[in-house]
């Protein structure tokens, strides 16, 4: 998976941690060891060829993930026992994940506690977009790499100091591929789809949508605009993942979050619901 794309977590800085506890992680992750100190290989993985067997490559692949799920494991157990709901927002660059969290966050503020994370490979715009909001956020800086992981998290939820109840988004970082492998330990995934990028993404990029538990179709006020045809994209997606649930709506004008506003207060209940059962 992402061996092949050039990521690396020796660069990630997460806003608002001690360099004594990135430090620690840097000697953590699950990396084969050959490679703790090299980890600015190409798009191509070509630091992984010398040596390294197409076998020996999956199983790394493999450690790192199994790494990683326990990790999100643990992130899941946390935030159900902060009484949480986490969701991890996935889409290509642009679609207007931050630009619906903004409004989210001002939407919903006075009926529950709203938290950020934000995951980008530079800067600190979005979270400071979310900021202005009134909401609290935490910028993730990945450098290199094109994903979040579960230990990202786990050290942002270390700076968050997040209320009990209440929503946690996760802003993944702009890129329809390698988040689909990687589990947060999120309630559900959903992913972000605006319709200035063609109805064919679902059957394109299968994965993440498979992953999605919903798909939002994002500047639905650019739909006079776009040759996008929405039954064929739902159909697209529905083609790789028969349950996924999906909503039409624009950030910009607010048309449809009516609904996305109860979709998260359904998940909501559907996660107090399950924690009173036990
Ligand atoms: N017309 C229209 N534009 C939108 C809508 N939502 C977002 N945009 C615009 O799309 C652009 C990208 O929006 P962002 O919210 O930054 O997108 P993003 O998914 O957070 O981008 P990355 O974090 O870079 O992956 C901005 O210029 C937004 O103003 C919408 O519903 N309609
Ligand atoms: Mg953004």
């Amino acid at each position: 998976m992402c061996t092949t794309c050039g990521c690396g977590q020796a660069d990630v800085t997460v806003e608002g941690e001690g360099h004594d506890h990135g430090h620690h992680h840097h000697h953590h992750h699950a990396h084969d060891h050959d490679h703790a100190h090299h980890h600015d290989h190409g798009p191509l993985g070509a630091a992984h060829a010398p040596g390294l067997s197409a076998a020996r490559i999956i199983e790394v692949e493999e450690n790192i993930l199994a790494h990683n799920d326990h990790l999100a494991a643990h992130n899941r157990e946390d935030l159900a026992a902060k009484g949480v709901l986490a969701l991890n927002l996935v889409s290509s660059p642009g679609s207007g994940k931050t630009t619906l969290l903004a409004r989210t966050a001002r939407d919903m503020a006075d009926r529950t506690p709203i938290a950020v994370i934000e995951g980008d490979q530079q800067t600190s715009l979005d979270a400071d977009r979310i900021r202005e909001t009134g909401a609290r956020a935490v910028q993730v800086n990945t450098g290199k790499g094109c994903h979040l992981d579960a230990d990202m998290v786990r050290r942002a939820l270390g700076t968050l100091e997040m209320d009990d109840g209440g929503v946690l988004f996760i802003e993944n970082v702009g890129n329809l591929v390698c988040p689909a492998g990687f589990d947060l330990g999120e309630a559900a995934k959903v992913v972000i789809l605006s319709v200035t990028e063609g109805e064919d993404k679902p059957i394109k990029y299968p994965d993440m949508f498979a992953a999605a538990r919903l798909m939002v179709l994002n500047k639905a006020d650019l739909l006079p605009y776009v040759p996008f045809d929405v039954e064929t994209c739902i159909d697209y997606a529905r083609r790789v993942n028969p349950k996924i649930g999906v909503l039409t709506v624009s950030a910009l004008t607010g048309e449809g979050l009516d609904k996305w506003y109860a979709w998260i207060d359904a998940l909501r209940a559907e996660q107090a619901a399950l924690a009173a059962v036990g």
